[in-house]
């Protein structure tokens, strides 16, 4: 290195301690200026992010999220406590298992978990309620439906539209899975509290799911 362009870096690297300095008497003068001590933390309101759901949903959210925790990645624990597979994968959706135990409507206590998986491993993603017509008072404000044929279901999780259980095959053409039980046209309702949903905590679908559509 050239003596010259060695005092020519030497400057710059002074020069930029000089800034650097300079930077840090500014931060200093701003934070003695706003009262002595680090910034104050926004309050909630301030924050910038706006929830997508009604206030008093919120903490429903989180119980419900609470109360499916020991499920989130634990299928096994999910088939211990009651919940059965009733439909393979559904695009955009996922395996939906069912809890024929549970009835009405208690956020913590979904009839329905819904997973995706990727070879062993399953993940829960929503919980689900669903019922022979809508409901005359929404489960939650700004609750969204979306809807499920007439339908056998097989003990493997497979399914036919069928508009009747007398349609019924005693197994599945297709699978050889034993019958398991018929439904009527269905309601069904959503809360993705397990995996990000950019159509809303409410949608039927979430496209955010199409890596798991194969599995
Ligand atoms: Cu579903």
């Amino acid at each position: 290195m050239q003596p010259c362009a060695r005092h020519a870096t030497l400057q710059g690297v002074e020069s930029m301690r000089t800034i650097a300095l300079a930077g840090l008497v500014a931060f200093l003068a701003a934070v003695l200026a706003g009262g002595g001590g680090l910034p104050a933390r926004a309050a909630p309101m301030e924050m910038g992010a706006q929830a997508t759901v009604a206030p008093g949903v919120v903490a429903k959210l989180s119980a419900a999220r609470l109360a499916t925790a020991k499920y989130a990645t634990d299928l096994e624990r999910a088939k211990a406590d009651g919940y059965g597979i009733i439909t393979t994968m559904i695009p955009n959706m996922g395996y939906h298992f069912l809890n024929p135990k549970v009835e009405g409507f208690d956020v913590t206590k979904p009839p329905i978990l819904v997973y995706v998986r990727r070879g062993e491993a399953w993940q829960l993603v929503a919980i689900e309620w669903v019922w022979p017509k809508k409901p005359a008072t929404p489960p939650l404000p700004g609750a969204r439906y979306g809807s499920f044929g007439a339908a056998c279901h097989y003990t493997d999780g497979s399914f036919v539209t069928a508009a009747s259980q007398a349609q019924c095959a005693k197994t599945n053409p297709k699978t050889g899975a034993a019958f398991n039980f018929w439904h009527p046209p269905l309601v069904t309702f959503h809360i993705w509290v397990w995996y990000p949903n950019p159509s809303g905590m409410f949608a039927e679908f979430n496209p955010l799911l199409t890596p798991f559509n194969n599995d």
